[in-house]
This record gives C-alpha cells, structure tokens and sequence, in this order.
C-alpha cells in the first residue's frame, strides 16, 4: 500500500503540502479540482497545474477524488450522453497527465450525510456523527441550514450552497428512479467509459454510499458485498473496481469488514481505512482511528487489505478536531496525522510478522 492524505487544493484547504510532507510514511496526495463543478471538462493546462504543486513540494498525485458524475448521468436524463463525453475527456485528459486511480461515487443528490459536523466527544474532541432519528425528522432542506452554520467556513463535498438552492429540483428528478434503475444507469455510464480507462490504465474505484442505506426515500446502491458483486459483474472489467471505505461500509453492523476486502482481490483500488462508534446500530460517531476507540478491528481490516496484496493508495479518512484546530469537519491535519501513523505502524506489524 501507498500512504496517502486527501487534499483539497491550496484555494479550499487549511492543511498545507508543506505539512503533509512531514507526516512520516505519507508520499502522495489524493487532490482534486475542487472548484470545478460535476459535468465540466477538467483542462490539461489545469491538471498540468495541479500536478506541479504538489510534485513541487515534494510529493505525487496518487490519485484523484472525487471527478463527480453528474446528476443527468445517475438518472439518465436527456443530457446523459452530453455529460459522459466531458467525463472521458476529463479520463484522457487525466490519463495524458499520467495519472491512473479515480474515486468517484454514484449517491443521488448528497455526497456523505451526517446530523452533526461537531458532536463533542468524552475527550473534548469534536466528531462528525448521523442519528437516524434526527434524519427522519428533517426534511432536506432543513438539514442543510442545520448543519451549515458548523462546516467552519469550508464548502463541503457534495453540499455545495448552488446544489442546495436546487434540492427542490434535484429530489424531482430522481421520482422515478428506483435501485434498479439506477444500477441501470451505472451500467450505462461505465461501459461508455471503460475503453477510455483501458487505454489509458485507469482503475475507477468507486465510493460506497455513506450511511449505506437509503436517505430522505433517495435510492442508494453502493452498500453491501452482493451489491458490489453485481456492480462488478454488471460491467466485468479490472478497471471497474471499487474505494473500500471502511467507515462508509461500516455504517451497517451487518457488513462484515474484513471479508468485504477478501472478496474484492484485484479490484479493490483505493482504501478509506477510519473507526466508528456505535451507540446504537443508527446513531454512530466518527471516532478516533484507533481499534479501541471505536467499533471496528483496525488490525484485521489492516491484515484483510495485506492478504489481498494491496498495492494502491490508501488514507486515513476523516479524522476528528482536536487540539484546537479549525478546518473542514472531518479533514484537519493533526487526527488525520495520527490516523497515518498508526495505519502504518499497524502495516509494519503485519508485514513482519507475516515475514516471520
Ligand atoms: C469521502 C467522500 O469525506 C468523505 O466521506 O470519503 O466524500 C468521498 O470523497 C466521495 O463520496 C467520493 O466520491
Ligand atoms: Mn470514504
């Protein structure tokens, strides 16, 4: 595996490259074009651009997340075919930059959801955190303004102010649009792209739905191992491969975490490895990286990804505010530092020990 930390971009980001540079054992980044809306061309020239900041400060582009799809390609609207030719252009252009892992997700009208970016925790640490029962009593909007005034200034994935103005819009287009029907529409869009991919060596890994099941009645597909399996058997491609997000997949107790990843041998391209507490199977909180800390065996997720002979980037996810810092919820420098540290040293112990 390669260590890697996200970052949004000089313009969108509180933590430096000059400060990633300096967690131990991280050599590349996960960036992405963040202004950039879904559905436009990325240029050459700005790619070009992007990869000589970060190769400038002394690390590589490991891979990018996210190149959002846009809403007419997840519920096949007239313009589908519109949008999948400025994404293969965004493919050739990435893959004329040499640059070969895309995480992108396929969740209608939200990006990650979360009832709280700051749910203050026993050690005085803030942590992002989802109740059910706060989902259900909100409507759409609602949870916007609600969680708008604790994003800290930043824009967050997925709830950009311009996407929320039109959530009105957005929830209609999907009335049709059942799991059958979206999965249809996957289909449609990676076999377009896939011979783009095949030419240029790049794995599309996509992002699991976070929670993985259905929110405000919006069809989501990207949830368990049988969906993943029909997922990849829908379009059977290496390059059709997915992000293994512990912490997304980890929102159903009934995943089990570390056969997911020994089912995905050859296919699992890209690692979100994060912890979560349970306090009851809805209402989690993101907890510290650490085993102990939250729900799940870091150890044996770690070994799971060791077995499969996991080669790609992987990254600490989000991490929680600690130590007075200020950022966007769940992506300031020092948890996520930590999250680093302690997946490699996990790495280390593994690897010798399976040496041994
Ligand atoms: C990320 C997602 O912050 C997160 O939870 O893992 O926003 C992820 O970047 C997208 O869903 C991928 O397209
Ligand atoms: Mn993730």
């Amino acid at each position: 595996m390669k260590m890697t930390l996200r970052w949004y971009g000089s313009q969108f980001d509180t933590v430096t490259l000059e400060q990633i540079r300096q967690i131990p054992g991280v050599s590349g980044v996960i960036t992405t074009l963040y202004h950039l809306m879904p559905g436009e061309i990325w240029s050459r020239e700005q790619i070009k651009a992007l990869k000589k900041e970060v190769e400038d400060a002394g690390l590589s582009i490991a891979g990018i997340e996210s190149v959002n799809v846009h809403e007419d390609i997840k519920t096949g609207g007239k313009q589908r075919d519109i949008y999948i030719d400025n994404y293969i252009k965004t493919l050739e252009n990435l893959g004329e930059e040499n640059i070969h892992l895309v995480c992108y997700n396929f969740m209608p009208v939200f990006d990650w959801t979360r009832t709280e970016l700051a749910r203050k925790r026993a050690d005085g640490s803030t942590v992002l955190a989802y109740t059910q029962a706060a989902v259900d009593a909100l409507n759409p909007e609602d949870m916007f303004a609600t969680i708008a005034s604790d994003t800290n200034g930043a824009v967050m994935p997925g709830w950009e102010p311009e996407r929320m103005a039109k959530i009105k819009e957005l929830f209609e287009m999907y009335k049709d649009i059942d799991e059958e029907k979206l999965f249809e529409n996957l289909k449609y869009f990676l076999e377009r792209i896939l011979p783009v991919c095949d030419k240029y060596d790049i794995n599309m890994a996509i992002h699991p739905d976070d929670p993985a099941w259905s929110v405000f009645g919006l069809p989501r597909i990207i949830v368990n191992k049988a969906n993943i399996q029909k997922m990849m058997n829908m379009v059977d491609n290496p390059h059709n491969g997915v992000t293994f997000c512990s912490g997304s997949y980890g929102t159903n107790l009934e995943n089990d975490l570390p056969d997911m990843i020994r089912s995905l041998k050859g296919r699992l391209h890209f690692a979100h490895v994060r912890n979560l507490k349970f306090n009851s199977p809805f209402d989690f909180e993101e907890a510290a990286h650490l085993s102990s800390d939250g729900n799940f065996d870091m150890y044996e997720i770690m070994k799971a990804l060791y077995e499969i002979g996991f080669e790609g980037p992987i990254r600490p996810d989000h991490g929680r505010m600690i130590w007075g810092e200020v950022a966007m919820p769940g992506y300031g420098l020092y948890d996520r530092a930590l999250g680093a540290a302690y997946l490699n040293g996990l790495w280390e112990s593994i690897e010798k020990g399976a040496k041994h």
